[in-house]
């Protein structure tokens, strides 16, 4: 990741989440769900869920999608006593180098991306591989809302209430064969809508390409995510596929997916072959172990303004260790960062 200095317009203090609207989420949340809990919310409707959303107008959503809706399970997971970061953030503040290297760029670049029609190739170490249109790939799974941390390696993070399914479900249907080890993502290679692919500037071999062990991949809290906010994903967030493996700092959550891969040997992924001492495939949230040219240990929660940095300890696992330190035992996470 290129390192910069936040700007103040990178993040403008007015944004932070009225209190109003906070207020009522909790008491939408009533008992309270501690840490990562489970429980459906039966007898509330789709319109007075995504209106908690206020702010994040849909835009015209597939009708796949919107079908879809109706049978969310809302607040599947979610995290306790920390606000959800304003969709206006969300989706202005990003990490998409397809589309520029700035925070602002993906927002003002992303409107040329074509997500429909999309489709998404499954191949390598599987008994099933497949390619298919998007509204097939998604048919039978039912959308659940999961709230989580966000991470980025380079100590800022937010909480994004995303919508989606769990990869471990893809997987059962696909049935990895005996040699499948790694799971490999691509996204989509298109020079003509990504100008971030026209240029040399970020110097990265398109396209992205990130990549995860299968046991991790089978982890119940990783997912892939065809929304957020109640709505669909908006282009600079990934659409109309993108993973999110919460654990993990952000550049593991590939974005705009076209192929997934079962192989046998540890994929060659984006950021580790650019810079293997500063990012490594395992990239597992961790305050212990420090970025070569910054600390770990803390992070900027967004917003985050001069005035009110709003800057926190940085968990173990991004919060999720009880879910998922025991892939790691016998690891030794300083070297496998
Ligand atoms: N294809 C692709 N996926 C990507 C990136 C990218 O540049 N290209 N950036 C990553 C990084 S560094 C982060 S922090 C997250 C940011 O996700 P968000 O913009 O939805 O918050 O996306 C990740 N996925
Ligand atoms: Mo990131």
């Amino acid at each position: 990741m290129l390192i910069k200095i936040a700007r103040p317009s990178d993040c403008n203090p007015s944004d932070i989440t009225p209190e109003s609207l906070y207020l009522s989420r909790r008491a939408v949340l009533g008992a309270s769900l501690a840490g990562i809990a489970v429980g459906a919310l039966p007898g509330l409707a789709v319109a007075a869920e995504t209106s908690r959303y206020a702010d994040a107008a849909p835009g015209a959503a597939p009708g796949w999608f919107t079908d879809k809706l109706g049978a969310t399970r809302w607040q599947a997971v979610t995290v306790k006593d920390e606000p959800i970061t304003p969709f206006k953030d969300a989706t202005h503040y990003n990490n998409f180098y397809e589309f520029g290297t700035d925070k602002g760029d993906p927002a003002a670049n992303a409107g040329s991306l074509k997500t429909e029609p999309w489709s998404v190739v499954i191949d390598g170490e599987v008994a099933k591989p497949g390619r298919y249109a998007l509204e097939d790939f998604v048919k039978p799974y039912a959308l659940e809302e999961r709230i989580y941390r966000l991470r980025c390696v380079e100590a800022w993070s937010m909480v994004i209430p995303w919508l989606g399914f769990s990869l471990a479900e893809v997987l059962k249907r696909v049935e990895p064969t005996s040699k499948a080890r790694y799971l490999r993502f691509e996204t989509l290679q298109d020079p003509k809508s990504m100008p971030g692919q026209r240029s040399s500037f970020a110097l990265i071999d398109w396209p992205y390409v990130e990549g995860l062990r299968l046991d991790e991949a089978m982890n119940p809290l990783a997912i892939l995510a065809v929304g957020m906010y109640g709505r669909e994903l908006p282009n600079q967030n990934g659409a109309p596929l993108r993973l999110v493996a919460p654990w993990k700092y952000g550049f593991k959550s590939i974005k705009s997916i076209v192929r997934i891969s079962l192989v046998a040997e540890q994929p060659q992924t984006t950021w580790e072959s650019l810079a293997p001492t500063e990012y490594g495939f395992y990239a597992n949230v961790n305050p212990t172990v420090d970025h070569p040219r910054w600390t770990q240990a803390r992070e900027r929660r967004l917003p985050s303004g001069l005035f009110s940095p709003n800057v926190r300890d940085t968990l173990m696992f991004n919060g999720y260790g009880d879910e998922v330190a025991s892939l790691y035992s016998g690891l030794d996470l300083r070297k496998n960062y």
